[in-house]
């Protein structure tokens, strides 16, 4: 097997190219990766030492690029993590937005067509369903859930999903995709929440808490997350979605409030800033399918999983330092100002 994992410099896709080289020691590996400045190289300084992990430059969205890496290495697996991630960015800046999460899953499907790949996955999210509200916990999302967006982000993430089960209906390509709920863990890139407050709160700086911090996100550990896509693309069934999440909903203030806690901080730090336009209430997931047919369930919970992650960064600093001391200033300083 040779699986393709765009976007293997970010957060989520570094996680799995590392999951897969450890699980699957046969499997080749390829990494293509544009480095936005969401990726990292540094990230990928293990990987690079097993024989079995190829990196390569270049921008999904490039046609030329992609054939000629298709022509190289025959694919026979595409899992496409590479996208512009973050709703404020997709606030302030949409365009991007669609080049590299529209267009960009739309050429990778087409170079599977031209060089008959095995399947295709694309990693979307559970904000294709927009959001719940906050005094009706007894709903979640379900995969027959309509589409509804409110961020650019989530509206290109939505448009990818229409794309790739139209690719699969018109073109009979083997399709799957997963839409999965917040993640945490190593590798996250500071703007996220999670990593933001913890950073943050170890250099004893103000925690922007958007409005009153009580809207809800459904937190899963990113190895659980690469566990699930892992069962997709071998066990699951082309033209189906899955969604991927563990119940575990907490609102952003017990978030912040958890993390200040392990880390021995006062909850002074945290800053209540204005809210995030069009900001989600609630997601929540329900994983009935996937527990039901791949047998999949989380492994990690929220206690284990937020210690494990404050861990890594407290023993990776050069790495978040690295990022927090470069071009990300003045991403921060346009998006929070004077703190
Ligand atoms: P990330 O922003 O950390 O990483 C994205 C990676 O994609 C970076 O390495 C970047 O350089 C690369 N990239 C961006 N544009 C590219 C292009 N045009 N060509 C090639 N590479 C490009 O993102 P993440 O948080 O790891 O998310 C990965 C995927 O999972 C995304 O598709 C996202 O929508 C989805 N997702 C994320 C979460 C979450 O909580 N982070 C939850 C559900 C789904
Ligand atoms: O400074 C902040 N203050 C704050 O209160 C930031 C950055 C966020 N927040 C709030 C907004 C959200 O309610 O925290 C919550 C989580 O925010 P993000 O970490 O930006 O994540 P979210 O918007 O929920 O989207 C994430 O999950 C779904 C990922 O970034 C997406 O890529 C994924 O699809």
């Amino acid at each position: 097997m040779t699986i393709l994992v765009t976007g293997g410099a970010g957060f989520i896709g570094a996680n799995f190219v590392y999951y897969i080289l450890e699980k699957y020691p046969a499997y080749k590996v390829i990494c293509l990766d544009v480095i936005t400045y969401a990726g990292n190289m540094e990230t990928l300084n293990t990987a690079l030492n097993n024989p079995q992990f190829t990196f390569v430059k270049g921008d999904i969205a490039d046609r030329e690029a992609v054939y000629s890496l298709f022509e190289k290495y025959k694919p026979t697996h595409v899992i496409n993590f590479a996208a512009e991630s973050h709703v404020d960015r997709s606030i302030t800046d949409p365009n991007i937005f669609l080049h590299t999460n529209v267009i960009g899953t739309c050429v990778l499907m087409d170079a599977c067509r031209k060089y008959e790949t095995t399947r295709f996955h694309q990693v979307s999210t559970d904000e294709v369903y927009g959001d719940l509200p906050l005094d009706r916990p007894d709903l979640f999302f379900t995969e027959e859930t309509p589409i509804h967006t409110s961020s650019p982000y989530s509206a290109s993430k939505a448009s990818a999903d229409l794309l790739a089960l139209a690719y699969f209906r018109t073109y009979k390509l083997p399709v799957t995709i997963s839409r999965c709920s917040n993640n945490y863990g190593a590798y996250h890139f500071p703007e996220k929440l999670i990593p933001l407050i913890i950073t943050n709160a170890l250099q004893n700086q103000p925690l922007p808490v958007y409005g009153k911090g009580e809207n809800i996100r459904d937190w899963l550990y990113v190895k659980d997350h690469c566990s699930a896509i892992d069962l997709i693309i071998h066990d699951g069934k082309i033209g189906e979605v899955y969604n991927i999440g563990g119940h575990n909903e907490h609102t952003n203030l017990d978030v912040v409030k958890i993390i200040l806690k392990e880390l021995n901080k006062p909850e002074s730090l945290i800053t209540y800033v204005t809210d995030r336009p069009g900001h989600d209430l609630r997601y929540a997931i329900d994983p009935a399918k996937i527990n039901k047919e791949l047998n999949w369930l989380p492994q990690t919970n929220f206690n284990e999983g937020i210690k494990l992650t404050i861990d890594w960064y407290l023993n990776n600093r050069e790495w978040w330092e690295n990022i927090i001391s470069g071009e990300y200033k003045n991403y921060y300083e346009k998006q929070y100002g004077k703190l």
